[in-house]
């Protein structure tokens, strides 16, 4: 071994409790990023129905469902999905800012981890290329995320670093 430990968290997501909240505004994106979520996991070990699905109005109303979900003690991570599209709202700067904040002031507070798969783009066809194809699907990777930080997060609890 050498002189410097290097510590990762691993992609395996069998046995993983989590929970997934999603957006309804502009849910032709969101849909396409859960279907990217699911399957992410499922190539991780996890059975995608084992996973609950949490739906809200907006972006900016996930950081209060994923509040609820962490504060329960009974998940491991939540990931969080949302499309923010600036065409749509005069207030997009407010709306993203809240669920950005939101979402890393819940996963710190609660010290569960939280994957930040909220696209925030300039317009629809932005969003879209996020689903999937080159730019990859952002569900996916939030997926991914929430996985490594909890198999991360378990070897930090272990007395690793
Ligand atoms: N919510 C989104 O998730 N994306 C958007 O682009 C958006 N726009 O454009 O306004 C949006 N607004 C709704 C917001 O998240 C809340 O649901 C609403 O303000 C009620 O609290």
């Amino acid at each position: 071994m050498g002189k410097y430990k290097e510590l990762e968290g691993k992609l395996d997501a069998s046995g993983m409790r989590l929970a997934i909240v999603a957006g309804r505004f502009n849910d032709d994106v969101t849909k396409l990023l859960l279907e990217g979520a699911r399957d992410e996991l499922a190539d991780r070990g996890l059975e995608p129905d084992s996973v609950q699905v949490v739906w809200v109005p907006g972006a900016f109303e996930i950081p209060m469902a994923a509040k609820r979900l962490a504060e329960s003690g009974e998940l491991d991570a939540i990931i969080c999905l949302g499309a923010v599209i600036r065409g749509d709202t005069p207030h997009f700067e407010y709306v993203a800012d809240a669920c950005a904040s939101g979402i890393s002031r819940v996963a710190l507070d609660t010290g569960v981890p939280i994957a930040f798969g909220v696209l925030t783009t300039d317009d629809r066809e932005q969003a879209f290329a996020r689903t999937g194809g080159p730019a990859g699907n952002k569900g996916a990777e939030a997926a991914a995320t929430a996985v490594e930080m909890v198999d991360l997060l378990r070897q930090l609890g272990k007395g690793g670093g």
